[in-house]
């Protein structure tokens, strides 16, 4: 190994090298253990049937019935859809199309915000592309499916091993004739930070070319002098622009002036000057209640002229009607979560609202019995993830007290758990809600929101009330997060921030008022690319790898360690990835088209006194040992 080291070596093909060579190049020695995908693949899945999954450890495991889901066939070959329409005359094309529908238009949210506020984000993509080329033949007529961003970035490299760029290449291709869309948090990417404008333009190149096709860009402060580099940049790409406003408050209450219709109405104003295709009205608590969305959805549709796409949550139980008023008023365009993924905290329900439409001149023209079909496969899915459900098992009125977004509520009362609050869980929603208050009721969305939820938690765990945080003879030592909000590292909020509270955050340093990206110098993207290739011992570094580098930089390293030990699990079903194999178990992985791994387990090997365990597969029908270590 070493010669073949040598012989590859740059130095040594380049011509440059000296006698001293092999002392100024240690790597010549690294003998790299060349081990073939599938004893990688077979490693990890012995380190889960001997160690367990730390993710799923001590919590429901899935029914033993359940099965690998069967996505529903094809009925047809794909029928034109958005993405013809995007890809032959543009988003403005798309824009307009979108006004001159008298149907009511569909996002099916279940692969983005279905599973980010039911599951904890963990679908696998596995899960995903198996039932895309059931979208693209038997639901043509979707506007779009919402599969990317948000959360999900992050997620799948971090806690799925897998690459979020492959996920999104792999449903691109399963349906060629509907538009992706994904969730862009403006400057703060797919993340929870401020980025330089370079790499938010980097990113949303690399996203248009991979396969987005819709950008819904939101602020966390609504704040739309930091959406205009993000927005910018999709339009750049030709892709369609979904401005967005983010609502929050309540608009038929006096005592909530300060988000008020003509507030509404003035960002709205804003995001079409910016340049927005479509405007988003994105309600991520489900705080938008049925009265207020007739008088919402009419007036901007009348003032601002954009086609409307709205998304809500359903943690209340009351979105569908609040989705039903908005369609009485005009709605262009609505979200909605395949049935088994619907409710509580995610999207109301496709099919009922498909249903409650039909026979009405707003009929969606969805096909009912294929939206079943799909729903079905997505049951099965949702079983294999028991381990993440969040238990919360009835809707709950107490949104309209916190405000908390959907993706957030279930995360801040497993946090609360996790911190001995679970008992005391109505003091941290109302410790929420004086938070918010305090910090001059915000917007709360990624990743304001955060910062409101670090800050009631601490509140309760301290037993702090508003008035001693308030109070400048009490001391506080604040979150971080609340820190770096209040120096104006994410930007500003509507009415700026209550003075005291900020002068008492920041102890007398001053805050910036200036959008953050103006103050943050590029980043040399081929720099850092050679910087990564080398701490990744000459791996070459793609566009998508420089990327995901760029958001989350030690996530993304600690993915490609683990990638090195394991190879492409991203493959494996997911029962096997959560919980390993059984003696006897049978399964196929298919690593690359056409190349598929059957792999059964015959038995776990005593552990022996080197601590490793011996597990005996056969792979491919040839026998084959792999030894590891027993941590259990
Ligand atoms: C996200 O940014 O992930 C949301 O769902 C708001």
């Amino acid at each position: 190994e070493f010669v073949i080291n040598l012989l590859k070596h740059p130095v040594f093909l380049n011509d440059t090298y000296t006698t001293k060579f092999i002392d100024t190049t240690p790597d010549l020695f690294q003998f790299r253990k060349r081990r073939d995908r599938a004893t990688k693949i077979l490693t990890y899945i012995a380190d889960i049937t001997v160690n367990g999954h730390p993710e799923t450890a001590g919590r429901p495991k899935p029914a033993a019935e359940v099965k690998t889901p069967k996505a529903p066939a094809p009925r047809t070959e794909p029928a034109m859809g958005t993405r013809n329409l995007l890809e032959q005359k543009g988003p403005q094309a798309v824009a307009d199309w979108m006004r001159a529908q008298t149907k009511v238009l569909i996002t099916d949210t279940t692969m983005r915000d279905g599973h980010q506020s039911l599951l904890a984000t963990r679908m696998r993509s596995i899960d995903m592309i198996r039932v895309a080329p059931s979208y693209a033949a038997n639901l043509p007529q979707l506007f779009s499916v919402e599969c990317w961003g948000g959360a999900t970035f992050d997620v799948a490299y971090r806690f799925l091993q897998e690459c979020p760029w492959q996920r999104l290449r792999d449903l691109r291709a399963a349906m060629p004739n509907l538009m992706t869309q994904m969730l862009l948090r403006a400057s703060n990417g797919v993340g929870y930070t401020n980025y330089p404008d370079n790499v938010v333009q980097a990113f949303v190149r690399q996203a248009a070319e991979t396969g987005v096709d819709v950008f819904r860009v939101f602020d966390s402060l609504n704040w739309v002098e930091n959406m205009r580099v993000a927005m910018d940049a999709v339009i750049e790409a030709n892709k369609v622009c979904e401005g967005t406003i983010c609502y929050t408050g309540d608009l038929l209450d006096p005592a909530r002036a300060k988000y008020d219709l003509k507030y509404y109405v003035g960002m709205a104003k804003e995001l079409k000057a910016a340049g927005a295709h479509v405007l988003g009205l994105k309600d991520m608590a489900g705080l938008l209640k049925p009265a207020a969305a007739r008088v919402l959805v009419k007036t901007l549709k009348q003032e601002v002229g954009l086609p409307i796409h709205f998304h809500t949550h359903d943690t209340s139980g009351a979105a569908a009607a609040t989705i039903l008023a908005a369609c009485d008023a005009g709605v262009d365009a609505v979200d909605a979560a395949m049935d088994a993924f619907s409710g509580g905290t995610s999207q109301p329900c496709l099919g009922s609202i498909v249903e409650a439409l039909r026979h009405t001149e707003r009929d969606t023209g969805l096909d009912i019995g294929a939206i079943r079909d799909i729903s079905n496969y997505w049951e099965h899915v949702r079983a294999q993830y028991a381990a993440f459900e969040s238990g919360l098992a009835s809707p709950a009125s107490e949104v309209y007290l916190h405000e908390m977004p959907g993706g957030q509520f279930t995360n801040l009362k497993a946090q609360a758990r996790s911190l001995g609050l679970e008992e005391r869980w109505p003091e941290v929603a109302q410790a929420y809600a004086d938070a918010n208050q305090m910090f001059g009721d915000i917007v709360k969305v990624t990743p304001s929101s955060k910062v409101v939820g670090d800050m009631a938690l601490m509140m309760v765990a301290q037993g702090l009330s508003r008035g001693q945080v308030e109070d400048p003879a009490v001391d506080v030592a604040f979150p971080d997060s609340v820190v770096d909000m209040m120096k104006g590292n994410l930007g500003q909020p509507h009415g700026g921030w209550p003075a005291g509270i900020q002068k008492k955050v920041l102890k007398g340093e001053k805050p910036q008022t200036a959008r953050p990206g103006l103050g943050m110098a590029p980043v040399d993207l081929e720099e850092t690319r050679a910087k990564l290739s080398a701490e990744l011992n000459g791996f070459t570094v793609d566009d998508e790898d420089l990327n995901g580098y760029l958001m989350y930089p030690k996530v993304f390293l600690d993915y490609m360690g683990r990638h090195r030990l394991y190879g492409p699990v991203r493959t494996l079903p997911t029962q096997t990835f959560f919980y390993g194999m059984q003696p006897g178990d049978e399964i196929t992985a298919e690593i690359d088209p056409g190349k598929t791994l059957e792999i059964r387990l015959q038995a776990v090997g005593e552990t022996g006194e080197d601590g490793e365990a011996k597990v005996f597969f056969e792979l491919n029908g040839q026998p084959r040992v792999i030894r590891v270590p027993n941590r259990a």
